[in-house]
């Protein structure tokens, strides 16, 4: 018997990221939080933040690149919420002071120009559905100590949105080869990681059919206008006060921005 109930986790949740604080598992306190409890605490937090005026903008991958499994040691993609409340407009600093311990990884970013639902949502299918491409940062700030989670924590914190930027006036999709675009994230004007777009997923686009098609097994769509974030390509890296980090992609375009 457990006292914990979807509801005690989503105040638990939004609690810390009110408090700017990190805290234990979930699983820890509440070995019974599966995976699809988990997808209904992440639901639940978002209706929560929708209630309070937040408008929901699109949905992100997480976990798509074996960079990222590997470093957080969960070999699964998963799905989470983006609102309008987590947009970081270009060239605005990160402000590290209302966070916990934010880190920021480089994306590929999909405008949707028409609707896409799942299931049966192929790569091609996916691709011709995108209005535009971006580059893009997101920044990610776990309410979990160190970022240690399992699966159904990480998704039930709605896998640790914080904030996003969404780069350029984008580029169609067309014309672009998503799996050869480059990307190399520098610190302070120096190279620490790289990636092309086939470390998501073989290719950002199957990522997209990916969220298409699990969103599709829920009952929800992809909207035109949305926002799809397709997981971050290479690690995650801390964003310091002052700390200036650089996304530079072939055809994309150059992202920087700067903790506050
Ligand atoms: O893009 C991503 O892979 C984000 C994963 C979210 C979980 C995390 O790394 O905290
Ligand atoms: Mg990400």
């Amino acid at each position: 018997m457990t006292d914990w109930t979807i509801d005690r986790a989503v105040t638990e949740l939004l609690s810390r990221e009110a408090d700017r604080r990190d805290g234990g598992r979930i699983t820890d306190a509440w070995p019974g939080l599966d995976l699809p409890t988990a997808y209904q605490v992440q639901d639940a937090l978002l209706r929560r933040k929708l209630d309070s005026g937040e408008q929901l903008v699109g949905v992100k991958l997480g976990l798509t690149s074996r960079a990222k499994q590997q470093r957080m040691g969960i070999d699964s993609p998963l799905t989470a919420w983006l609102t309008d409340a987590m947009v970081l407009p270009e060239g605005t600093p990160v402000p590290v002071g209302e966070l916990i311990h934010p880190r920021a990884e480089p994306e590929i970013v999909f405008v949707m120009g028409e609707r896409l639902a799942g299931p049966g949502v192929t790569a091609a299918t996916a691709l011709a559905a995108v209005s535009s491409v971006h580059p893009g940062f997101e920044i990610i700030d776990s309410r979990y100590t160190d970022f240690a989670f399992t699966l159904p924590d990480v998704v039930a914190d709605n896998a640790s949105s914080s904030r996003f930027v969404v780069g350029g006036n984008g580029l169609p999709a067309q014309g672009l080869d998503l799996a050869l675009e480059a990307c190399l994230l520098g610190i302070d004007g120096e190279i620490t990681h790289s990636a092309t777009g086939a470390a998501v997923q073989g290719h950002p686009a199957e990522a997209l059919a990916l969220a298409a098609n699990s969103l599709g097994a829920r009952g929800i769509a992809i909207e035109p206008g949305w926002i799809v974030l397709t997981g971050g390509l290479t690690d995650a890296v801390f964003v310091e006060p002052g700390r200036e980090i650089s996304a530079e992609f072939t055809h994309l375009g150059t992202l920087r921005m700067t903790g506050a």
